[in-house]
């Protein structure tokens, strides 16, 4: 670490490159400790480059072997080094050449950016600034290259060669056992796409056939043996590959797409151009060992990463401030396919759920920032919810200002406007302000104002005029570092439901709203909607249409109401949640009062909720979402102060056990009538069953009875594919009994060598909320089979503890606090990226009651006064506010 990289770095700072790099060659020799690699880069001066400005090259743990210019070796004078740059002091004037030698050392690289081993499978990931880990680089997204790549290895270790773009040449060095594979990318690329993977990888292969009638060859890459195991993830490949042809008329570009799962990966997967790179998490699935959850997010993951071909990789960023340019966007891309392909409406209540579980708390807390910051200590923590789930949610917003042919022309004229090159926010919203006419200068205020807008809607009937007076008032909340805000500009999607539970028709000044569609951009306005006959309900924000917090003054009854008739499915899952959501938060409020929960208002919930469990025409899918009674976070996000998480399990927990016994017979029902039989197949409509089943399984064993354990264990030992089987052991690992420990250690004994199933049994013990969670966790780090080097059961085990135990890790001693500090000061010795998310887990000490607050902050304190990593010392620093 230097002191450059703790330093601020601001995007009004931003200046284009001195020198931009044409072309990359570079020669890989690949070895465990010893890398060597060569690169040979054609340089020029950018246009306002004055002549004698310095040559300032970006590298990390790397040795220096040669530097020349034009062919001639610089002898050490001509250049200096310090940490983290070579610098060229006098570089010719025009176009030269510059080729430079490097070693690294992929063995000794446990932070798995730039080039590291993965279970003896070399491997690259470069985003954002991992480039310079592999070779000295002007290593920022704005200099973009093609690149010819050529790599060598071992033939025996690694049969298996690749990197970005197309193939050209392969051969053996005779007489020395290695081989080399040479790859060319005609696509100008900046660094952090590039990627080159070497190793004894098995693979299935297929075709896709362009809508232009272009032959792409794919290629999936795993461990040998688990070639079995990729039927599904390339089936999603090609349902990705057509719906972007369809959708947005995008088609691929190179004449090959290769994806490689490895099992050492910091995040999901990487968009390498050509060359995906992926957690093999999001690869692998087989009915036995996949659940319906895991099938959903590879295909959601896989069509992320190919759509980022265009939306990231053909158009890339200017600079990391711009990250949601491409993040953003193909989130929701990524969104938009799942809708289509599997979820339907389902898809919004997904992405609402995650979006406020996982952004909302951000945007409250000491870590909020705009979707586009304006400043970041270590860019690798600005890959974020606020960044993915909030910037997708304002590409989202802007096709529902525009419509959705306005805004694909939008897209089609950013593409033709930037094909090729490095662009901002402001070139995207420009292109889609041209392209419908729309002015957007309100609407950029989304990208540079943080926090989360506060809707106060209320609503007052006129009998005498016969209309209903809308009004709406809007809030963005102070911030760090943004005290005063602006209005925003805000579609607000809205009906008006009438006593029969009949749509009425929104006239405003005469004239009809189309699609109940309202544009709010004042601070106060108010919507004067005529002809309506009797008093209405109203339903605000369907569809979810802006990433805000609604406020309105609803009355139990008209919640009720709402879940019965709102057309809307969104509301209509909203209210059950809504109503849901204000009686446990009004139990946990009043501590031990549990009346809320238990008494005459949750049967009414219970009632209210019938016409939807049992109504056979809505999907399987949405009546399972239905049951899912809201999480425990989402109560302490209600509540927002003096958060006591026992009292919020208590008074949850206790609504659970009212609605299982209230309900009984309508989940047995659904229980017993949804039992699929048959082969498993992941299509949607049999993974709905399975998951209205598994929820009416989960709420029915609430009441921890002897016949629920039963019921469970049945369960689990019926179990023919992995999500009946894992649901089963969630629902025995929350209730101790001698089942559970029979389930939990059938289902060791069953996968201990299948690290990725082993993973759930480790995650099912880290969530079970129980008084003694943080010493089950804790002797759980004892186990044989756990490591701290690898990410995914660092992330199962105290990942899943820190994010899905909420009880449990806020525990009223402090003890969670300290075990979380304790494990991530230590990975952070070795892996800054892994323990700064871990760090991430306490973004919302301050909304805790006292006692907690004091813990958390304690342990926070003692994290600051170690010796931290750039990326943990940022997260520590903020969520203290101390930065
Ligand atoms: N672009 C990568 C994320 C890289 C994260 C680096 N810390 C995967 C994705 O969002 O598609
Ligand atoms: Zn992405």
């Amino acid at each position: 670490m230097n002191d450059e990289s703790r330093s601020t770095k601001f995007l009004e700072d931003y200046a284009p490159p001195d020198y931009l790099i044409k072309q990359v060659s570079l020669d890989v020799r690949l070895a465990p400790k010893d890398a060597r690699i060569a690169s040979t880069l054609s340089i020029e001066p950018n246009a306002d480059t004055a002549a004698g400005t310095p040559l300032v090259l970006d590298g990390e743990a790397l040795t220096l072997e040669r530097v020349a210019v034009n062919g001639q070796d610089l002898e050490p004078g001509r250049y200096t080094l310090a940490p983290g740059k070579l610098t060229i002091a006098n570089p010719p004037m025009g176009a030269f050449t510059l080729d430079i030698v490097t070693r690294c050392d992929p063995e000794a690289n446990t932070e798995l950016q730039g080039l590291y081993l993965s279970s003896g499978v070399y491997c690259t990931q470069c985003e954002p600034e991992g480039f310079r880990r592999i070779t000295y680089f002007v290593d920022r997204p704005d200099v973009l290259a093609t690149y010819t790549v050529r790599v060598e290895a071992d033939r025996e270790s690694a049969p298996v060669l690749l990197s970005n773009g197309n193939p050209v040449e392969t051969g053996e060095i005779d007489g020395t056992g290695r081989h080399y594979a040479v790859w060319h990318d005609p696509h100008p690329k900046p660094s952090y796409l590039f990627a080159l993977v070497g190793g004894n990888l098995a693979s299935v292969h297929d075709s896709f056939t362009t809508a232009s009638g272009r032959e792409v060859a794919l290629g999936i890459y795993v461990e040998p043996g688990k070639e079995d195991r990729c039927d599904w993830a390339m089936e999603s490949l090609k349902r990705a590959m057509r719906w972007d042809e369809e959708r947005f008329g995008l088609e691929y570009d190179l004449d090959v797409f290769n994806i490689v799962a490895v099992s050492d990966f910091n995040m999901g997967a990487m968009e390498n151009k050509g060359l995906n790179i992926f957690n093999d998490k999001l690869v692998l699935a087989r009915p036995d060992t996949a659940s319906d959850a895991d099938y959903t997010a590879i295909e959601s993951v896989i069509a992320h990463e190919y759509f980022h071909n265009w939306t990231g990789n053909r158009v890339t960023c200017r600079d990391w401030f711009q990250l949601c340019l491409k993040e953003g966007l193909t989130v929701f891309r990524d969104q938009e396919f799942t809708g289509d392909v599997r979820m339907g409406p389902v898809e919004r209540i997904l992405t609402a759920r995650l979006l406020k579980a996982r952004q909302f708390p951000e945007d409250a807390g000491p870590l909020s920032h705009p979707v586009r910051p304006a400043s970041y200590i270590e860019i690798n923590n600005f890959y974020t919810a606020t960044v993915y789930e909030k910037g997708a949610e304002l590409c989202r917003m802007l096709q529902t200002l525009l419509g959705q042919d306005a805004f694909r022309q939008g897209i089609a004229l950013y593409f033709e406007r930037h094909d090729g090159e490095a662009a901002t926010v402001e070139d995207f919203v420009s292109a889609m302000a041209d392209a419908s006419g729309r002015d957007l200068a309100q609407f950029m205020r989304w990208y540079t104002q943080s926090g989360t807008p506060e809707l106060a809607c209320s609503l007052d009937y006129d009998a005498h005029t016969k209309t209903a007076k809308l009004t709406v008032s809007q809030v963005v909340p102070p911030t760090p570092g943004q005290i005063r805000k602006e209005p925003m500009h805000i579609p607000l999607k809205v009906g008006l439901i009438g006593a029969n539970g009949d749509e009425l028709p929104l006239k405003l000044n005469g004239e009809l709203v189309q699609d109940g569609l309202l544009e709010v951009t004042e601070r106060e306005q108010v919507f004067e909607f005529e002809d309506i006959p009797a008093p209405p309900t109203p339903s605000i924000l369907r569809d979810f249409s802006a990433p805000v917090r609604i406020t309105s003054s609803l009355k139990p009854k008209q919640i009720e109401f709402l879940m019965i008739h709102d057309s809307d499915p969104f509301n209509r899952w909203q209210a059950a949640q809504t109503y849901a959501t204000n009686l446990i938060a009004s139990a946990a409020r009043n501590g031990l009062d549990l009346e809320p929960v238990s008494g005459t208002q949750a049967g009414r919930l219970a009632q209210a909720l019938e016409p939807t469990l049992r109504d056979e025409t809505l999907a399987p899918t949405y009546r399972a979402e239905t049951l899912k009674l809201p999480s425990e976070s989402d109560i302490a996000r209600e509540l927002g102060r003096d958060v006591d998480t026992d009292a919020i399990l208590m008074a949850r927990d206790t609504l659970r056990t009212t609605l299982s016994t209230a309900l009984a017979a309508t989940l047995t029902e659904i229980y017993e009538g949804s039992a699929t039989d048959g082969a498993f197949s992941p299509d949607p409509d049999s993974a709905g069953r399975r998951a209205l089943r598994n929820a009416a399984l989960d709420l029915m064993s609430a009441t921890g009875t002897p016949e629920a354990v039963e019921r469970a264990l049945r369960h689990y030992r019926g179990a023919t594919n992995m999500t009946d089987a894992i649901m089963a052991l969630s629902v025995l690992s929350q209730i101790p009994s001698p089942a559970r420990d029979e389930a939990l250690e059938h289902f060791y004994a069953r996968w201990q060598d299948d690290p990725l199933v082993l993973d759930k049994w480790f995650a099912v013990q880290a969530r079970a909320a129980r008084p003694d969670s943080v010493e089950t966790v804790q002797a759980l780090l004892g186990h044989p089979k756990f490591s701290l080097k690898n990410p995914n059961r660092v992330r199962a085990l105290i990942g899943s503890f820190a994010m899905a135990n909420p009880s449990g890790f806020n525990r009223a001693d402090g003890a969670g606090f300290r075990f979380l500090a304790d494990q991530a000061l230590e990975i952070d010795g070795f892996n800054p990226h892994v323990s700064a998310r871990l760090l991430g887990a306490f973004e919302s000490w301050k909304t805790l009651e006292s006692g907690r607050q004091a813990h958390a902050k304690a342990a926070l304190e003692t994290l600051a006064g170690q010796k931290l990593s750039t990326d943990a010392y940022e997260i520590v620093t903020k969520t203290l506010g101390s930065a």
